[in-house]
């Protein structure tokens, strides 16, 4: 151990719970490994950050020329998300630096006329207007919807105001269900980066989750390793995914019926006894209620519900578990699919209790963390936490307020009447469904904030937009999630922000300044932050900005004795919690409903080249992918009298129209459905390069189920039918 890296008590971080009893005897953070050779051209320089074109956040280095100019960009050899690789998206990240559409200065809204202004008249008018609906309404009437790292600047901004309505996309239209369906059954939740063991386990099954064109990195990296050491895999999906061609098993399975599917494989595990005895008896309640509950759940019912053979479903079933402990059911991320998705991720949780994997090698890891400290700052002003109470009067278990809600909340007027929002990176035209809703929403608002590195749509309804630095141009708050080994990560400026953009940090502070709110930004600029919060792990911005990532050893990420933070302090198999709420406490499966004649049910998913709409105005990543196509099976395309590359319109079951739309015909997805990568059908001359190529998924989104449980709302539940002609 170095001097320089001087394990020291007084300073040392304290570690998760989970491993705090081992902290004293690890070494203190190392730097991560040096970055290889200058590549492309001489003279090239490499800095270390990481990467924020999607919110996995990969360890870069990002390469000058001797111009100054960045043209490359790598994956960090040391950093534990990258391993010295990247995703196509994040090489491509210069596109976004340089994209000639970006905002390039502050701009108000002056009647029917945007006027570009300086900082300060932007900052001014923000503040005043602020604080005058502090004093006509209250902090509370400002929400805030946020997504990605700079939100936390912006979120204790807005604590430090008084606000207490905050929301993200990220919770209702994505993840929600599953974090809520885990900490039900487990106590915690799956974690962002997941805390799946890819790499070891030796059995996987993936319902939807389609990792390869979902393509955070990491998962990818182990899948492929895992897949190229033998692993078997059943990916479950009714269309055939990049991941279903690794497979040993796809299950073109009926839309909606995946619940069907893992309550017959519950069953057998505990008909047949292969489950996992000894981690059952020693960590889990409610094994005799399940059983009792999974009586009807035979595999020729799951047959009838999934159009899967029940041969196959015994075949895979036993499997499971022979595999036991190293057997994984991914718990997905998007799973914001039919309304009832947080019973289906229960079920998925408890089939994973069942083989034991929790905290196992090839199960969810048990994993570490560095605790940095905060910088202290004074208490937040005491708030009502209104919305999130009436939030939980509708769903009882939503723990964050879901961003629609919070819409239709704003819409009606209701008390705490809601008068401003505060939109830091999110793109809530494209992202939540209503797409009508949410435009009536921002024409009744008093003030609308934005803040994005683009002209997007929601811009244009905007009292003030403040363009942020590109995540190459800033600073940025630390990186150190749970992870197999705990690390800590550092964002720095690569080059000077172009035009006159600024990081979320400053505006931030300058904001808070404004509002006089100074005791809560205690520091001149960022760097002074970031190393105040360093100094409580022993480190130096200096030591950081010149390694990028500090990693630390640590035992294996796993552990034989876990522990669960639910009521019983055991895995839940049978949910007392729900049970006392009214639902119900072992997953109970309803059918889907079924598409009108003549319709398609309406699919939606990733691809490997974009991030949502965040990247298709990219040029770089654009011209690798254009725009989005309509995958129509064969059979489908015949009857319809499709052609291969035939421009044609959706038309969903409330008559609304999308825009066209080029056909891909294939075998690879059912006959009852279509898909279609989200993110295109930008509708903005501002964006000129995404400007009408493709068709946003979103606008067809108009029939939605909303979880009763936590609020998520439905994307699978539109149907839509084709019209042969494209042209208006
Ligand atoms: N390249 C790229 N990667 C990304 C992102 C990105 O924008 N671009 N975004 C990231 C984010 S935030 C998220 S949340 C994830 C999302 O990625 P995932 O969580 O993997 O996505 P899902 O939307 O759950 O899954 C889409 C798949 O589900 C299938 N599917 C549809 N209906 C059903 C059904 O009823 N049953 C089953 N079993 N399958 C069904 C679809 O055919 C499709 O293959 O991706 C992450 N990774
Ligand atoms: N219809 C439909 N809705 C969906 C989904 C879907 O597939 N279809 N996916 C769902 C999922 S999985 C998720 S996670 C959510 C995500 O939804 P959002 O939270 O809205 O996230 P993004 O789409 O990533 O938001 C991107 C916005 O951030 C801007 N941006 C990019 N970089 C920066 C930056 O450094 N600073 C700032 N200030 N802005 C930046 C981009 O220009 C863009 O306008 O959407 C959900 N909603
Ligand atoms: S997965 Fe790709 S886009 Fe996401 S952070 Fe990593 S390199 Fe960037
Ligand atoms: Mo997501």
């Amino acid at each position: 151990m170095s001097a320089k890296h001087a394990f020291s008590r007084r300073t040392f971080l304290s570690l998760s719970a989970a491993v705090a009893a081992s902290a004293a005897a690890w070494p203190a953070l190392r730097p991560a490994r040096p970055v290889r050779g200058s590549i492309l051209e001489p003279g090239m320089t490499a800095t270390h950050s990481f990467c924020e074109i999607c919110f996995w956040k990969c360890g870069i280095d990002v390469w000058k020329n001797a111009e100054g100019r960045v043209v490359q960009i790598t994956g960090q050899a040391g950093h534990p998300l990258s391993n010295g690789r990247l995703c196509p998206r994040g090489t491509g990240g210069m596109g976004q630096l340089y994209d000639p559409d970006r905002i390039r200065q502050p701009m108000l809204r002056r009647g029917d006329t945007w006027q570009t202004v300086s900082w300060d008249e932007a900052l001014g008018f923000t503040a005043e207007r602020m604080q005058a609906l502090k004093a006509r309404h209250g902090a509370e009437s400002m929400a805030t919807i946020t997504h990605g790292t700079g939100a936390g600047f912006i979120r204790h901004l807005m604590q430090a105001y008084g606000a207490s309505t905050f929301s993200a996309p990220s919770y209702a239209q994505c993840r929600g269900p599953r974090d809520v369906a885990f900490e039900l059954t487990f106590g915690a939740g799956a974690g962002s980066p997941e805390i799946t063991d890819i790499e070891n386990a030796t059995f996987m099954v993936f319902l939807g989750t389609h990792l390869g064109e979902n393509m955070h990195n990491t998962q990818v990296q182990e899948f492929a390793r895992a897949v190229g050491r033998g692993t078997e895999l059943v990916v479950v999906d009714p269309r055939f995914s990049v991941a279903a061609g690794k497979a040993r098993y796809w299950l073109p399975i009926k839309p909606g019926t995946d619940l069907a599917l893992l309550l017959a494989w519950m069953r057998l595990l505990l008909d047949e006894g292969t489950y996992n005895k000894p981690f059952v008896e020693r960590h889990c309640v409610g094994l005799e209620p399940l059983r009792a509950a999974l009586t009807p759940y035979t595999p020729e019912w799951a047959y009838t519900q999934t159009g899967i053979d029940p041969a196959v479903i015994r075949e895979i079933g036993r499997k499971l578990g022979m595999h036991g402990p190293t057997a994984l059911i991914h718990p997905g991320r998007r799973t914001n699919w039919y309304g009832d998705d947080t019973q289906r991720v229960r079920a998925v949780a408890i089939l994973n209790a069942l083989l034991g994997n929790w905290g196992h090698r090839g199960g969810f890891f048990s994993g570490h963390r560095i605790n940095l400290g905060k910088v202290a700052t004074p208490p937040y002003p005491p708030t009502r936490k209104a919305l999130d109470a009436l939030a939980r009067r509708h769903w009882p278990l939503a723990d964050e307020i879901p961003t629609q809600f919070l819409r239709d909340h704003t819409l009606a007027g209701d008390d705490p009447a809601i008068k401003g929002w505060m939109v830091y990176g999110t793109d809530l035209l494209n992202n939540i469904p209503d797409k009508d809703k949410t435009i009536a929403t921002l024409k009744s608002l008093e003030l609308l904030v934005v803040i994005d590195v683009l002209p997007i749509e929601l811009t244009g309804w905007a009292d003030v937009v403040l363009p942020e630095a590109t995540y190459l141009e800033r600073y940025d708050d630390l990186h150190a999630p749970t992870w197999k080994v705990p690390y800590v990560a550092l964002r720095q400026p690569v080059v000077e922000p172009l035009y006159d953009s600024k990081p979320a940090w400053w505006m931030a502070r300058q904001l808070g300044r404004r509002l006089g709110l100074d005791a809560w930004f205690p520091w001149n600029d960022v760097e002074e932050y970031l190393q105040a919060r360093l100094r409580t792990a022993g480190l130096s911005l200096a030591e950081l900005r010149r390694d990028g990532t500090h990693v630390q050893q640590a035992p294996p990420p796993y552990t034989d004795a876990p522990r669960f933070n639910t009521p019983s302090g055991k895995v839940e198999l049978f949910s007392t919690r729900l049970k006392a709420l009214g639902f119900d406490p072992v997953p109970v499966f309803t059918p889907p409903s079924e598409a009108p004649p003549g319709f398609f049910r309406l699919l939606i998913g990733r691809a490997p080249v974009h991030s949502f709409g965040r990247t298709t105005n990219n040029r770089v990543l654009g011209e690798l992918m254009p725009e989005n196509v309509l995958w129509v099976n064969a059979i489908a395309a015949r009857e319809f009298g499709l052609a291969p590359g035939q421009a044609v319109r959706l038309v969903n079951q409330d008559g609304v129209r999308s825009r066209p739309i080029k056909v891909k015909v294939t075998e690879r997805i059912r006959p009852d459905c279509v898909y279609m990568v989200h993110g295109f059908g930008r509708d903005t001359e501002k964006m000129a390069f995404a400007n009408g190529r493709g068709t946003a998924d979103n606008d067809l989104l108009t029939r939605v189920h909303t979880d009763p449980i936590m609020g998520a709302t439905s994307t699978n539940t539109n149907f839509v039918t084709i019209e042969r002609k494209a042209s208006a």
